[in-house]
């Protein structure tokens, strides 16, 4: 069977991200998280195939729980990685400034709430910042998991991944030097065009 997705190459190499994301980090990250999440999705798409040709009878609400979970996985990190860099940092421009600054009332505003949102996730997940074109409005989405308590149809700009296995080598327990980090590497421009992308 044809692989649906496939691990996406990461824009920079592994050391690029240091000192706020280091080699070791990076690599287990992407070769080993990331992968996994490639590999479920594919296979959770293979074993569906099996049962249409087969005639199995299978758990359908656990198996497409189980592709959610990947999926999601899939998408995040390949929207993570891009929207990191290695001259990343500073403050948005153009258009997502703008909007930025008539949705939350201020760069600071978005920051703080998008800090606490990643900062107080249960467990494993990921704060993400979405737009709607239906309602002209951007708004910080808190995902459990991979998958949970998503917005549908509204496009991700940003996200930054706080699962443990996203900072654990780099910063134990201390999530939120993590996040203080993640502010130096973010990939404006990229954020920018996707937002310039999704609202015209
Ligand atoms: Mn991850």
């Amino acid at each position: 069977m044809t692989e649906i997705y496939t691990l996406p190459d990461l824009p920079y190499g592994y050391k690029d991200l240091e000192p706020h994301i280091s080699e070791e980090q990076l690599k287990i990250h992407h070769q080993k998280h990331h992968l996994g999440y490639v590999k479920g999705a594919n296979a959770t798409f293979a074993k569906l195939e099996e049962a249409r040709q087969s005639g199995a009878d299978i758990d359908m609400k656990s198996t497409l729980k189980e592709l959610s979970f990947h999926i999601g996985g899939y998408i995040l990190h390949d929207i993570f990685w891009q929207g990191v860099s290695p001259s990343g940092g500073g403050e948005p421009g153009g258009e997502l400034a703008e909007k930025i600054k008539q949705d939350f009332g201020g760069y600071e505003n978005f920051r703080n709430e998008f800090t606490k949102a990643a900062s107080s996730v249960e467990g494993s997940g990921w704060a993400v910042l979405g737009f709607c074109k239906k309602v002209d409005r951007l708004a910080v989405m808190q995902i459990e998991k991979h998958n949970v308590n998503v917005f549908p149809l509204w496009k991700i700009l940003m996200c930054v991944d706080v699962w443990e296995h996203a900072y654990y080598l780099d910063y134990k327990n201390e999530r939120g030097k993590f996040i203080e980090a993640f502010w130096n590497l973010v990939n404006w421009s990229y954020v920018g065009e996707r937002f310039d992308k999704y609202s015209a």
